[in-house]
């Protein structure tokens, strides 16, 4: 193996249930990756800024209705339209960490009741990660703690729980059903319950102890 192949950058998925904290740890992450001069950058989807992505804004918005499919199917065109530009930062070398990818598109999607496997299909191709972080935290959890700061949360943009399709908390327990379907050996669940600080420690951990381990494959494609 030349230099090369050995030097692609790392796709980094964080996964969890709606605000179990993926986008306040990507950031963490982002600026600790920075910090130990990688080239890394942080994503997220839904891509919010693409055509397709205003589509999937206004939808989660309760701004437009869709067809359970149709939507499913935006969500996976959203990666997609994204697939060329993600690789070719992982060729040359640029580590992503995305914030949600396609399980959130299986799980969400399952959760609401559609078949597991038809959900999956429009995923195959696109790039496979190379870790999967899962916040893990019982929706109870996640509940609770967004009644405590309900109040700041009103003021905020995005409003509290409920504020958005799907961030209810039986939808919420389904998703995390769905999400143990799609458990396997490139995932790693972080209590996200712990302070801040623990978690993020964790994360760090996770991310070196597999960047030692994944550079000599080349990204592979068509699993999920
Ligand atoms: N979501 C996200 C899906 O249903 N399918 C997908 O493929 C993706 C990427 O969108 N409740 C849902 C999960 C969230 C919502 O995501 C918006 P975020 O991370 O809150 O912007």
């Amino acid at each position: 193996n030349n230099q090369k192949s050995d030097s692609r950058g790392a796709l980094i998925v964080l996964e969890g249930l709606d605000r179990s904290g993926k986008t306040s740890q990507s950031c963490r992450l982002l600026s600790y990756l920075e910090g130990l001069g990688h080239p890394v950058e942080s994503w997220r989807f839904p891509d919010r800024n693409t055509g397709v992505g205003q589509m999937i804004s206004a939808y989660l918005a309760n701004k437009s209705q869709l067809d359970d499919h149709a939507i499913h199917l935006l969500f996976s065109a959203n990666r997609w339209e994204k697939r060329s530009l993600m690789e070719s930062k992982l060729r040359s070398g640029t580590t992503l960490i995305v914030d949600r990818y396609s399980f959130s598109g299986v799980a969400f999607s399952s959760a609401k009741g559609l078949d597991f496997e038809w959900c999956k299909a429009p995923e195959m191709g696109l790039p496979a990660p190379d870790l999967v972080l899962y916040l893990e935290i019982p929706p109870e959890v996640i509940c609770s703690i967004i009644m405590f700061v309900g109040e700041i949360r009103k003021a905020a943009e995005r409003g509290g729980y409920g504020g958005e399709r799907y961030e209810q908390l039986e939808f919420q327990k389904k998703v995390a059903r769905s999400y143990q379907m799609l458990y396997d050996a490139s995932w790693k669940a972080i209590d996200a319950g712990l302070p801040i600080e623990d978690v993020e420690k964790q994360l760090r951990e996770m991310v070196i102890w597999r960047s030692q381990t994944f550079d000599l494959k080349f990204l592979v494609l068509g699993s999920l």
